[in-house]
């Protein structure tokens, strides 16, 4: 098929579509600037001979013993708050506003579904836009992590935590029943910009039984011979608002 033709095929299955569910990954957001994990340009592949890998810093014990560290590399490599909404974003709040989607659930933590109008955003691995103090749960916003460089604390001497799951970590549970009830029920499922490889997240697409599927992913994923349709362009070319 040519591009325009798969483009084509994408536009009937969502004119056809009333229900349609969206999960996203990190790749949603490279074309606003914000790195993916694991493209070649991805934080897994920045580091050097001896670095410690990012599943590492970017776990639960590794935030509470070396609190410093892990927050030395949050705010380098996780906090890209100038990032805004892309137009992939854009078509996305559309497709919601004129009732075809009904839910996008998201692996990002950058909020920019959010930013872009969407109202229905299930962050299953939570935001850095949130954050909260571990002793007495006072949450602040992200200004807080980044006004000073040291370890962010709370008025009553507590560590502040974002609201992020680390590695090592549960997913809500509440979350997680909420993005499979939507993927149950919808007639369509659009996977986009993730590796699929991060469970359970990246497992969600099996709910999907009685809905037509569609992965758009510039890098191949385990699920890629069980979709109706497979697109393997950048997503920005994709989801466009003529879509909508
Ligand atoms: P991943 O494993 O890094 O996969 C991203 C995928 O996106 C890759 O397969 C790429 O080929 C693909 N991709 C990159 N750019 C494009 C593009 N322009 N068009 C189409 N496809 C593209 O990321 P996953 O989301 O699968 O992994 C889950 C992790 C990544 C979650 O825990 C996230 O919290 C975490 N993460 C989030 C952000 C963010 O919030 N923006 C950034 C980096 C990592």
């Amino acid at each position: 098929m040519s591009d325009k033709q798969v483009k084509k095929h994408l536009k009937t299955l969502i004119d056809e579509a009333n229900n349609i569910v969206v999960l996203t990954g990190a790749g949603f957001s490279v074309p606003s600037g914000i790195p993916d994990f694991r493209s070649a340009q991805g934080l897994f592949n920045e580091g050097g001979e001896g670095a410690i890998p990012p599943e590492e810093i970017l776990s639960h014990s590794y935030f509470f013993q070396h609190t410093k560290l892990f927050y030395d590399f949050y705010r380098s490599k996780m906090l890209y708050l100038e990032a805004k909404p892309n137009g992939a974003h854009h078509t996305l709040a559309k497709l919601e506003a004129c009732g075809k989607l009904k839910a996008i659930i998201t692996q990002n933590i950058d909020g920019l579904h959010q930013e872009a109008g969407s109202q229905n955003v299930i962050e299953l691995h939570g935001s850095v836009k949130r954050n909260t103090c571990i002793k007495c749960n006072t949450t602040y916003g992200v200004k807080k992590i980044i006004e000073k460089v040291d370890i962010p604390r709370c008025s009553c001497g507590g560590i502040i935590k974002p609201d992020v799951v680390l590695y090592e970590e549960n997913l809500s549970l509440g979350d997680l029943e909420a993005a499979i009830e939507y993927i149950r029920e919808c007639d369509l499922l659009i996977v986009v910009g993730t590796s699929l490889q991060v469970h359970p997240a990246a497992s969600l697409i099996r709910y999907c039984r009685r809905g037509k599927r569609v992965i758009i992913n510039l890098g191949e994923t385990p699920y890629d011979k069980e979709v109706d349709l497979l697109i393997q362009a950048p997503l920005e070319e994709v989801l466009t608002l003529d879509l909508c």
